[in-house]
């Protein structure tokens, strides 16, 4: 039985960047309600936006945009060489190639249906398939060649058709290949009142508990799991075939499921307790926020991220509040945020004299920011964070 827990109002689609000529006309709004299948436990938004309104060709979203993730990436890709033999490497979601570029062009096949991403790896002669994962594109990646390893980051969380994703999955896998997923985890998201991760695109915010019972319809199994300071606290779930001899289940996946279910994620109160953490949240960013203008200083944003969407919109943030935002991403600046109607301004390194305050947007990313914005620390800037509670750091 699927029970709500939490409502953050009408929103537009996060990554729906408005140009100038644009900001009058009526945004596609969806209601964002969040709940969870008390069977399965698994945690989705109720009302989904079709994938061609997202995931299309102006999709403004790049990998390789900070420095965490392409180390990321770096590391796993040597633990991979170094730990995994592999005839040769598929990833689901392979972006602008931020992972992918670490592998040889012979080992790596990439899937990516946001085809002004896919041509990025494509003109570097990577092999990319510019298309939704699905079994037919499963069947003719790897009609000759299953592959031993498969790879896919930030993506499964987006894609509404689980049965479809695993069943194509399981037609492209070796016999005692190896699938690792990552995705942001729910048990950090409560912890964290993350809500902003949730937003059209993320469907599913995993706990481990609920993607091991999905797995188990597809006799796939999680041998390993990894957890991961990236995205706002991640977990890399390492799975096989259940029936595979290879890879035997290692203590960290007993570990993290006791973190799970010491924390309550299968009891709906800490879902609810959840809802009330989030409103508390909103009241006090506004409050904050607005003792902050009353005393005639200037706020602008960093980080323009789709999950800043969720925070703008929900606390109803607009360019009254924050002046604009920085972002380093070509693809969004001179646009303006949706909904919030909040201009994205190319990135300049922060000037103390001229902002008082900077609400961090990308907060999955203070420790990469602090360390590029220390003068402007060192000399009285502030941040201010809503994780896990709004507070000026
Ligand atoms: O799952 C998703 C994640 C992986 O990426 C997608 N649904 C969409 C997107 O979500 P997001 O926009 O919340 O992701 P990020 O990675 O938190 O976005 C960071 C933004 O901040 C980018 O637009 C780049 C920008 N940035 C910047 O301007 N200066 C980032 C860093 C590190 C910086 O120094």
């Amino acid at each position: 039985m699927y029970k709500k827990f939490l409502n953050l109002g009408l929103q537009p689609l996060a990554n729906s960047y408005l140009q100038k000529n644009n900001l009058k006309k009526k945004e596609k709004n969806f209601k964002l309600e969040i709940g969870i299948d008390m069977q399965t436990l698994l945690v989705s938004i109720k009302n989904t936006v079709p994938k061609q309104k997202m995931f299309n060709d102006k999709y403004p979203y790049n990998s390789s945009a900070s420095k965490t993730m392409k180390k990321s990436f770096f590391d796993l890709a040597q633990k991979i060489k170094k730990n995994y033999k592999h005839n040769y490497l598929l990833e689901i979601g392979s972006n602008d190639g931020a992972f992918l570029k670490n592998f040889n062009k012979k080992n790596i096949v990439g899937v990516e249906p946001c085809k002004n991403l896919a041509v990025i790896t494509k003109k570097l002669k990577y092999k990319t398939y510019p298309n939704y994962w699905n079994c037919n594109l499963a069947r003719k990646i790897t009609k000759l060649n299953k592959a031993d390893i498969i790879y896919s980051a930030n993506t499964l969380s987006h894609i509404k058709n689980l049965n479809e994703i695993f069943k194509a999955i399981k037609l492209a896998l070796s016999d005692d290949g190896i699938l690792i997923l990552e995705d942001p985890s729910l048990l950090e998201c409560l912890k964290k009142v993350a809500y902003d991760q949730f937003y059209c695109e993320h469907i599913y915010v995993f706990s481990t508990i609920a993607l091991r019972n999905i797995l188990k319809k597809f006799s796939l199994e999680i041998f390993h799991i990894e957890n991961l300071s990236t995205h706002g606290g991640s977990n890399r779930y390492y799975i096989k075939r259940s029936q595979s001899k290879k890879n035997k289940v290692k203590s960290s996946v007993k570990k993290e499921i006791l973190k799970e279910l010491n924390f309550g994620i299968n009891k709906f109160r800490t879902y609810k307790d959840f809802e009330n953490k989030v409103k508390k949240s909103k009241k006090k960013l506004l409050n904050l926020l607005k003792q902050i203008k009353n005393k005639n200083f200037n706020i602008i944003g960093y980080g323009a991220t789709a999950k800043s969407c969720t925070v703008l919109n929900y606390c109803k943030i607009d360019s009254k509040i924050i002046d604009y935002f920085y972002d380093t991403t070509k693809d969004k600046i001179n646009k303006y945020l949706p909904g919030s109607k909040i201009l994205v301004k190319k990135y300049q390194k922060l000037n103390y004299k001229k902002y008082n305050y900077v609400f961090l947007g990308a907060w999955n990313f203070k420790s990469e920011i602090f360390k590029k914005e220390k003068s402007y620390i060192n000399k009285g800037g502030r941040f201010i964070t809503h994780i896990p509670y709004p507070k000026i750091i």
